[in-house]
């Protein structure tokens, strides 16, 4: 099914990127590489489908090049992908040459294609080391931070066309810590208070040191989910609020106001560290882009069985990927709009994250998926009615650019352009990625 728009459609300049994770594609046993908290996490029976991890995934620490070269032939302008510390920095704070030279190799093979990279520092591989001494609760983590950043960025930031610091703190927080999701699988509300801010923290660092390098273009990743109540009733549109200010305020509020909001802060304060005050305009250091990531709406109704933050979420009535999640684009272009409207005005906007999941199935070498084809189209046509309104978009990166380990489910689900084949590491580019490629290219 053709994408219904075309590079001609977007502005002069518009950039088109695939995106990756390292733990999710490299592959953990390769090159020296220290263990992370994902890899106790997956190991414990029950976190992860079919107790699977990220070992080996899908190779890409030997295959990089191959899937650059596929890359460069879906059309892409950009490449996003992100350092492992535990790669980096195996024990947390030693420098681990082989793991800086893996990235030195990549940053070369990226530039070699003429593709701009697009690099995320943290994309949750945190050092076992640093899980040990409390992981995203302890402050110290995000001071340890600066290193993996100083390291990373000493080697490889010459060559970034971007860089952003963490990838979803939402999900590093509170879906680690609270919700117990993802590594390190926590269900303790004073640890997730402290993780909301000291993952912040790390960022404000980050972007001081990288200041400091003279790094430019740096800015951070947040994902974002439009928030819907329920019902109109009074408790449903409060529990509304109370995640959207969870999941989208918080950050939002953090780094462009220098303060939590007051609604959420005043139930999680019980909990936070002391003197937070004292790091939010480090907090707030000015970046010079935002990254947002969306996949879907959230619908949310009260719990009042439940202690706080007492909301259920509610399945909506649209059509689901394979994760489950409603396709609903207009959630894109609302959450576009009002970024920019309510915080960010003309900073350069980056979709760094959309895509789906399906049961993605190859046959006669071919895998046929219409789906992705037209939810890409969707998304394009949502990301272009938010430029018509003023949102200085600058670009639109698909997730993913190969099926790879989809943390907590495993391999099962499949949101690549590519199809992996886990057996054999072949690679089966599907319809949806030829269609993109057109479009890119025509
Ligand atoms: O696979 C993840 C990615 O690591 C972060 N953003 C959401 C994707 C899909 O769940």
């Amino acid at each position: 099914m053709p994408i219904k728009y075309s590079r001609k459609d977007f502005p002069e300049g518009f950039k088109f990127g695939a995106a990756t994770a390292a733990y999710q594609i490299e592959g953990s046993e390769n090159g020296n590489c220290g263990t992370c908290h994902w890899d106790t996490f997956s190991t414990t029976p029950g976190n992860v489908n079919n107790g699977e991890n990220g070992s080996i995934a899908c190779d890409h620490f030997h295959r990089f090049e191959e899937d650059l070269d596929l890359v460069k032939a879906g059309g892409f302008d950009s490449y996003r992908f992100s350092t492992s510390w535990a790669r980096v920095m195996p024990d947390g704070k030693t420098i681990n040459k082989d793991g800086l030279d893996y990235y030195d190799r990549l940053a070369d093979a990226i530039c070699e294609r003429n593709l701009l990279p697009n690099l995320t520092l943290y994309h949750w591989e945190l050092p076992s080391a640093l899980a040990d001494i409390g992981g995203w609760a302890n402050r110290e983590t995000a001071k340890r931070f600066v290193d993996h950043t100083n390291a990373v960025i000493k080697c490889i930031g010459d060559r970034m066309d971007a860089v952003a610091t963490i990838n979803e703190p939402w999900c590093v927080a509170w879906l680690s810590y609270f919700l117990g999701h993802h590594a390190p699988g926590l269900r303790d509300i004073r640890a997730a208070a402290r993780a909301m801010h000291h993952v912040l923290l790390a960022h404000g660092l980050s972007i001081d040191a990288m200041r400091s390098l003279g790094t430019s273009n740096i800015g951070i990743v947040l994902n974002l989910t439009e928030v819907q109540q329920a019902s109109d009733t009074q408790s449903d549109v409060s529990a509304k609020d109370r995640l959207d200010g969870i999941h989208n305020r918080w950050f939002l509020d953090a780094i462009f106001k220098a303060e939590y909001p007051d609604d959420i802060l005043k139930d999680l304060i019980h909990f936070m560290p002391t003197n937070l005050e004292d790091d939010m305009t480090l907090i707030s250091s000015s970046i010079d882009w935002i990254g947002i990531n969306y996949y879907t709406r959230t619908i949310v109704a009260e719990d009042a069985n439940e202690p706080w933050p007492s909301i259920k979420e509610i399945k909506g009535p649209l059509q689901q990927t394979q994760m489950g999640w409603e396709i609903y684009p207009d959630g894109l272009k609302s959450s576009l709009v009002r970024v920019s409207r309510e915080y960010t005005g003309e900073l350069p906007m980056l979709v760094t994250e959309n895509g789906m999941a399906w049961k993605d199935t190859v046959l006669n070498e071919k895998v046929f998926d219409p789906i992705r084809a037209d939810y890409i189209s969707s998304h394009l046509s949502a990301a272009k009615a938010a430029i018509d309104q003023g949102v200085n978009l600058k670009g639109f990166f698909y997730w993913s650019l190969l099926d790879n380990f989809e943390w907590a489910f495993g391999y099962e689900k499949r949101f690549g352009l590519v199809h992996v084949d886990f057996e054999t590491q072949k690679r089966t580019p599907k319809a949806s990625f030829h269609d993109l490629a057109l479009a890119l290219t025509s």
